[in-house]
């Protein structure tokens, strides 16, 4: 590949001797030259600008000057690329803040070119008619951008082109098997994050499950830091996910991080509940509640458990008791979006506290934290919202240390519930009786136990 650099300032490009383009350079993978726009100058000033038509601050870059040095750069003479006698593809890429964003798929295509020639302007920038005029000469032009920025001139926009491209041509230090694996693993998420000896460092370890040596772990461990780290810093990179390549684990991973792609992209918060809530609270849970219950169950039943516990009092009296119970609710992160859309509520002890004829020694002890509920609004089923409220419950229990177990009852005809509670580590232990308006209902009871990483 051959790659001329034409500026005002050709010292720039001093950095490409060093290191892997060097190395690329020696090793005849790639031709570089470095061309100074002055040479093509006619006045005894050598000028290159001049006042911008139209008024304006600044100065632009003359289209005569530029129009002499690029004949010349792209009648360069190629080495046969194919004996077929195909033309050359030569590529005319000029860096602009008003560009085209460059991205990794472009640094790949241009790995196909014969010849980038990259036009660096300085002041203000080249007169427009530069690429239109190569553009209609039929010469590939590509006008574009290093990012949301302002540089002073193109010439560190061209060494982040050469680079991204060079390091990218087959040989370059053997290609080595990290340019292969990002190819793979260019999913669209952010890398997850690395880590080296020494394995404890001012006070900070390696995460464990780096040094278990179970490489499916490790796999799994190293997808949820990137789907994290990509909701986090680059939820825009989200929209752009086959929403089919994310699995329910994945949905509340990114739920967790405050990110949900289903019904539609929307940022979520998951927050203790306050006290002045109750009401809010008692609406999303008497929406919610219905759905969990058994279809046999009457309407009555259902409508009569809903007025006597899903009330504001009953909310306002446990919101009240902050020390023995804990609500966490999810909001839509939109201003003025202020209905809830999920909740758990969690009693650690006192009045609504699990109740005793729960316990069965050696299973489900005594003091064991009580997940009362988890519900969210039918809309957002298979979000990943219920999951990450259901770990973060979990958690917020673990964090307060005072209970080992987190136990919860769901009906017995409920196996979609059963089985996200036992994906989530919780084990069917026994049952209980559950009376919902008069009317008695059978409950598996689950049991998961606080480990010592929770706490
Ligand atoms: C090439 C000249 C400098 C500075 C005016 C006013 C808002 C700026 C040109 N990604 C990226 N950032 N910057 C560049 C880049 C800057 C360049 C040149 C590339 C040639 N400059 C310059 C200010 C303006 N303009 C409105 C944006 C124009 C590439």
């Amino acid at each position: 590949m051959r790659i001329d650099l034409v500026s005002i300032f050709p010292d720039y490009f001093a950095a490409l001797d060093l290191s892997l383009m060097g190395k690329a350079r020696e090793a005849g993978l790639v031709d570089v030259a470095v061309h100074d726009l002055r040479k093509w100058t006619e006045d005894r000033h050598r000028t290159v600008d001049d006042t911008p038509y139209g008024g304006g601050a600044g100065m632009v870059m003359r289209p005569d000057v530029w129009g002499r040095a690029l004949d010349e750069v792209l009648d360069h003479p190629l080495p046969a690329a194919d004996e077929g006698g195909a033309p050359p593809r030569r590529v005319l890429a000029v860096p602009t803040a008003a560009g085209v964003p460059l991205t990794q798929r472009m640094a790949e295509d241009l790995t196909g070119a014969d010849q980038i020639v990259v036009a660096c302007g300085r002041y203000e920038g080249i007169d427009q008619r530069v690429t239109d005029h190569y553009r209609s000469r039929e010469y590939e032009v590509v006008e574009y951008s290093i990012g949301d920025y302002v540089l002073n001139g193109g010439e560190v926009a061209a060494l982040v082109l050469v680079e991204a491209v060079v390091r990218l041509l087959d040989g370059v230090v053997g290609n080595p098997a990290s340019v292969v694996e990002e190819s793979h693993s260019a999913e669209g998420l952010l890398e997850h994050p690395a880590y080296t000896k020494p394995r404890s460092w001012r006070g900070l370890e390696v995460p464990g499950v780096l040094l278990s040596g179970n490489h499916r772990r490790i796999q799994d461990w190293r997808r949820d830091r990137s789907l994290v780290r990509t909701a986090h810093r680059r939820p825009d990179m989200l929209d752009r996910l086959d929403p089919n390549g994310l699995d329910v684990h994945d949905r509340e991973i990114l739920a967790g991080a405050g990110q949900v792609v289903r019904p539609r992209r929307a940022r979520i918060r998951i927050r203790l509940a306050r006290p002045d809530e109750a009401a809010a609270v008692a609406t999303l849970a008497a929406r919610t509640f219905p759905a969990a219950c058994p279809p046999h169950l009457p309407r009555q039943a259902v409508e009569d458990f809903i007025s006597e516990n899903l009330t504001e009092e009953v909310f306002a009296q446990l919101l009240a008791e902050p020390r023995d119970n804990r609500i966490l609710l999810v909001h839509e992160d939109l201003p003025g979006a202020t209905e809830p859309i999920g909740y758990t509520f969690t009693a650690l002890g006192g009045a609504h506290a699990m109740p005793t004829e729960m316990v069965r020694p050696g299973k489900i002890e005594m003091g064991a934290a009580y997940l009362s509920k988890c519900y969210v609004d039918e809309d957002w089923r298979g979000s990943g919202i219920a999951g990450a409220l259901l770990e973060r419950a979990v958690a917020d229990v673990a964090t307060r240390g005072r209970n080992s177990q987190v136990v919860l009852g769901t009906n017995v005809g409920n196996g979609r519930a059963i089985r996200f509670y036992r994906r989530h580590g919780f084990k069917v232990v026994s049952r209980r009786k559950f009376i919902v308006g008069g009317v008695v209902n059978l409950d598996e009871v689950l049991v998961r136990n606080i480990t010592a990483t929770q706490r």
